[in-house]
């Protein structure tokens, strides 16, 4: 069985993130995702996601895409996720285009093109203009 892996904060939830669970899943036969915590968001981002880490898995885990879902520490751990999980795939979107490369000696990597025109931050931004 080919295991792929994952990884992503899917807060906010959109098209953009579906789109590529859906074509990780193609790659293989089993779809491990890992959902960054809320504390690592906040070391890339400097700020916490609209969803916390238990609603973001809660969603991630009822897309009939996937099989298996945890949370994600820390991007210096990729390496243990990927042989713990035992995945043979490596997913990313190709916003992180060579920066997972060095985990290539424990399985292949895969960089999918973004969905256009759709981004959590965006979605925010909307969302607070809109105010009145
Ligand atoms: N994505 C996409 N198209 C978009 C928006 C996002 O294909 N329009 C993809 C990203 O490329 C990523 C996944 O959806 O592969 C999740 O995106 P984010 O939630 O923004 O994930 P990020 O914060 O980049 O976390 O270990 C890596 C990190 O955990 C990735």
């Amino acid at each position: 069985m080919k295991k792929v892996i994952t990884f992503g904060t899917f807060d906010v939830f959109h098209v953009g993130h579906i789109n590529i669970l859906e074509r990780a899943a193609k790659q293989g036969d089993y779809l491990i995702v890992g959902v960054s915590s809320d504390e690592l968001n906040f070391s890339k981002k400097g700020r916490y996601p609209i969803y916390n880490e238990n609603d973001r898995c809660k969603i991630i885990s009822s897309l009939k895409y996937v099989d298996e879902v945890f949370i994600e520490e820390s991007l210096e751990k990729k390496k243990e996720y990927i042989i713990n999980y035992d995945a043979n795939i490596l997913v990313m979107g190709d916003d992180w285009t060579g920066r997972f490369d060095w985990v290539n000696d424990v399985c292949d990597v895969i960089y999918l093109p973004r969905t256009p025109s759709i981004s959590t931050t965006e979605i925010i931004e909307v969302v607070k203009s809109s105010k009145r």
